[in-house]
């Protein structure tokens, strides 16, 4: 399958993010992209290929483009503004009845964020923007020649809202794929099966019934994204029924997690879908520092088994994985387990 990849991610690079109250080594490096590609070259997956560029139009699809033109802008009116040249980090949130848009820059870092690691840098919004490029490149290809593509997206995407960047992502790069497919199609399933819950997904496409969304992750009780992704979380209006969270415990290892999948699909399956659009994070492997399932690694052979059962064409995009030795060879165990079902 084809793999879509930009050397541009390695332009967001922040140093240090806040974890469990302290400042700590920014964990989504741009390491993490470089250990996917060579696993997915050394397993000859498929062949790599650049994104093309479909331009603002998709991204403004779904993201506001007062949210757009703050991204593009942030950093350098941030060091304009005197701030510290590490990147862009809000100060406060304006959270319930605080509605003023503010034009300090610390203070709008706040309005457009859920949380501290969304970190803005010099060459964060030419990754973001590479990163949905790679997504659409990526369904492009699948919806020309059917099949499987393979984004690897680093910012990741699922947690970013119309207007609000957090957990790392700015851009939402899978809803941005499966807007893009649905406006062709009249059905896509988004199966977002990272450790987290992908709130921002969930949001964009809440009131839609185009759209699928089906989401295997931590109990937000007790994991972050925290304040979204219960199983009585099933859409509303025209969309109610056609958002599905399967919230599970934490410690699930391979045999309950595989068997939550598969009624996951079970669910996809009568929704008929077009295409399948995955936001793959891996995790939800034992060793993961920001997980907390204990999937081995031979569960994800399975888990790219069990989604090719669909056999719809499909786009796989990345997210999450921070373990990062086993990081390629699990993002290589659901591609070549999906190929070879
Ligand atoms: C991004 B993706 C928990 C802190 C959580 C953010 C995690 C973002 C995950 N102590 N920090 O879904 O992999
Ligand atoms: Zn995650």
């Amino acid at each position: 399958m084809q793999i879509v990849y930009s050397t541009r991610h390695s332009r967001h690079h922040p140093a240090l993010e806040f974890f469990e109250g302290e400042l700590k080594k920014f964990q989504e490096t741009p390491e993490r992209a470089t250990i996917v590609l060579e696993a997915l070259t050394a397993g000859q997956i498929g062949p790599v290929v650049a994104p093309d560029d479909y331009g603002l139009g998709p991204i403004t699809a779904l993201h506001s483009p007062d949210y757009i033109e703050y991204l593009q802008h942030a950093y350098e009116r941030w060091v304009a503004d005197g701030g510290i040249p590490a990147g862009v980090y809000p100060d406060s949130f304006p959270v319930r009845r605080m509605l003023h848009r503010p034009t300090k820059l610390s203070a709008l870092a706040g309005y457009y964020a859920f949380d501290l690691t969304a970190i803005i840098v010099a060459g964060t919004w030419e990754a973001a923007y590479d990163s949905a490029q790679c997504a659409l490149t990526a369904a492009h290809t699948v919806s020309l020649e059917g099949g499987a593509a393979f984004a690897l997206c680093r910012p990741p995407g699922h947690h970013a809202h119309a207007d609000l960047c957090g957990g790392y992502c700015f851009l939402n790069n899978a809803a941005i794929a499966a807007n893009w497919l649905a406006s062709t199609a009249g059905r896509v399933a988004l199966l977002d099966i990272d450790f987290h819950h992908g709130n921002g997904s969930q949001d964009l496409f809440y009131e839609r019934s185009d759209v699928l969304f089906v989401s295997i992750h931590g109990d937000p009780d007790r994991q972050f994204p925290y304040y979204l992704g219960t199983a009585d979380e099933t859409g509303s209006g025209a969309g109610l029924g056609y958002t599905v969270n399967y919230p599970l415990a934490a410690g699930v290892a391979d045999e309950d997690y595989l068997q939550v999948l598969r009624r996951a699909v079970g669910r996809i399956a009568p929704y008929d879908p077009e295409y399948v659009v995955v936001s793959l994070g891996v995790d939800t492997f034992a060793d993961d520092p920001l997980g907390g399932f204990a999937l081995t690694e031979a569960a994800f052979p399975c888990i790219g088994a069990t989604i090719a059962q669909l056999n719809r064409p499909t786009v796989f995009i990345m997210e999450g994985g921070y373990a990062i030795e086993p990081l390629g060879r699990n993002i290589a165990g659901v591609l070549t387990g999906f190929q070879t079902e």
